[in-house]
């Protein structure tokens, strides 16, 4: 072998390792744009579908909020089965239950040892039963989150409206986190009437809400006993109301707010609880409490007016399909049982969801984008390999950009769906999806924020190539995930 040939091998070899070592070397992922959920909150997202349990006094009085002057031994429901609630929740779809232990009647599903206005005082398993601890149990067993609904305000209680009674719902919170967690979610609303029974006093009471409960200090005393349980309210911390009850969240839905000037119940802040805002200084995504029925609690009257299928899939799009999880109310009736009616709502929803969203028709396509961070640690594909901890995007600078599939093969689309990586906030403002008709890239939908979960509705149109726009971003694109029934 001649000295020339030796050094032009020599020489390639070194090229190729130069080559190779480029095109492995490592970019360092984008940073966190401020402010980011914690892990709990993340996990909170994925659990998209949750649901919520309505049951008390008002289910055998048909109230939707009771004075606080029932008997206590009106609530006997015949036939209670939490096996039957939980898994009718399981098929259907759902992660967790929120159940309301207390409503604003103060009527407590537990033995609370701190009132006797409870399960204690009735015939309901001669007195000796206890909803939240069945109801927990039932969720363990069948693997569902379980979350308590503890209202504050309590028309019952003799107390309410002075210190003492926030000592009271204070030792009931910890009498709650200490016998029946794990409690992943933990709900306190902002109703606040004023009239009640207050034990017998039959009066208007009246409360600064933003700062009787003194919720700092509860909040910690619970957190000492369960460190990462979401605390639901208007201002969250943990997540915020979505400002409606039509299970709607903002078509532009930013899981940041500002809380400062938020509390529980302030009123006439709707618009701003729907939307969060671009700038908000706090992740406090919103939560989309909806009723399967026109009220919170069972009524017999209302059998004939349960949510279609049809109704509860158009919830889903507007509500985990714009970044939130849903939060489905289904009240038990009197026989302590989910109705027929509503069980036949949740099977059709849980149908219409699987058949929509059948075939991922991404899988095998080809993915190619504007512009990538670094060579191919944060490549175009990885937005198709159903792997939520990779992600394509772009570099620090780059705020805007699109990603190209085309398909395998023309296919009718109806569905494409977005997933920002929340780990590093979330980023997009504007985004656009084009389809290839006609020989050219015909606009089929546009968009504001992402999140989570992004699904887009278009009209079916059959095509080979999806183009997906990101338009406007408050930082470099950060994109784990797109699927396209
Ligand atoms: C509201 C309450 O007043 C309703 O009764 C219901 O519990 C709803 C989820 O929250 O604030």
């Amino acid at each position: 072998m001649g000295t020339d040939n030796f050094c032009v091998r020599k020489f390639a070899i070194l090229l190729n390792f130069l080559l190779l070592s480029c095109s492995m070397k490592e970019v360092a992922p984008p940073s966190p744009l401020l402010p980011i959920p914690t892990q709990s909150q993340l996990d909170w997202h994925d659990m998209e579908l949750n649901a919520f349990v309505h049951f008390t006094t008002n289910t055998f009085t048909d109230k939707e909020w009771g004075f606080g002057d029932e008997p206590p031994s009106i609530f006997n429901p015949s036939e209670f089965n939490a096996e039957q609630w939980i898994t009718t929740f399981k098929s259907a779809g759902f992660k967790g239950v929120i159940l309301t232990c207390k409503h604003h009647d103060g009527f407590c599903l537990w033995p609370s040892r701190y009132t006797n206005h409870s399960v204690k005082q009735t015939l309901w398993r001669d007195g000796k039963g206890d909803v939240i601890k069945e109801v927990a149990a039932a969720c363990r067993k069948y693997g569902l989150s379980f979350g308590i609904y503890v209202s504050p305000w309590d028309r019952n209680h003799k107390d309410y409206g002075t210190p003492a009674y926030v000592e009271y719902y204070r030792n009931q919170l910890t009498e709650l986190f200490e016998s029946y967690g794990p409690i992943f979610e933990m709900w306190f609303d902002g109703a606040n009437g004023g009239d009640g029974y207050y034990g017998g006093t039959r009066e208007k009471r009246s409360i600064a809400g933003a700062t009787y409960y003194d919720w700092p200090r509860t909040l910690d005393l619970v957190r000492r006993m369960e460190p990462n349980v979401i605390f639901f309210s208007d201002a969250g911390p943990g997540v915020r109301w979505v400002g409606n009850e039509k299970g709607m969240a903002g078509e532009t839905n930013w899981n940041t707010i500002s809380p400062d000037t938020l509390f529980a119940g302030k009123g006439g802040i709707e618009q701003l609880l729907n939307s969060g805002s671009e700038n908000g200084t706090s992740w406090i995504p919103a939560e989309v409490d909806v009723s399967i029925r026109p009220g919170w609690f069972y009524h017999q009257l209302e059998d004939s007016l349960v949510k279609s299928p049809r109704q509860l899939f158009e919830i889903y799009l507007n509500s985990v399909g714009r970044g939130s999880t849903l939060l489905l109310n289904v009240p038990p009736d009197r026989r302590g049982l989910l109705h027929e009616q509503d069980i036949k709502s949740l099977k059709g929803f849980r149908e219409l969801v699987d058949n929509e969203f059948k075939t991922n028709i991404t899988k095998d396509s080809e993915v190619t984008a504007s512009s990538t961070r670094g060579k191919n640690q944060f490549t175009a594909s990885l937005v198709i390999d159903g792997d939520p901890e990779t992600y394509w995007a772009t570099e620090n600078d780059v705020v805007n950009g699109s990603i190209e599939i085309v398909l395998k093969e023309e296919k009718v689309v109806q569905y494409v769906v977005l997933q920002e990586y929340l780990p590093l906030g979330q980023r997009v403002k504007v985004f656009s999806v084009e389809t290839w008709t006609n020989n050219q890239w015909t606009p089929v939908a546009s968009g504001t924020t992402i999140g989570h979960k992004r699904i887009i509705r278009i009209a079916p149109t059959s095509t080979k190539k999806i183009r997906i726009n990101f338009l406007e971003a408050k930082a470099s694109l950060v994109i784990s995930n797109i699927e396209v029934y």
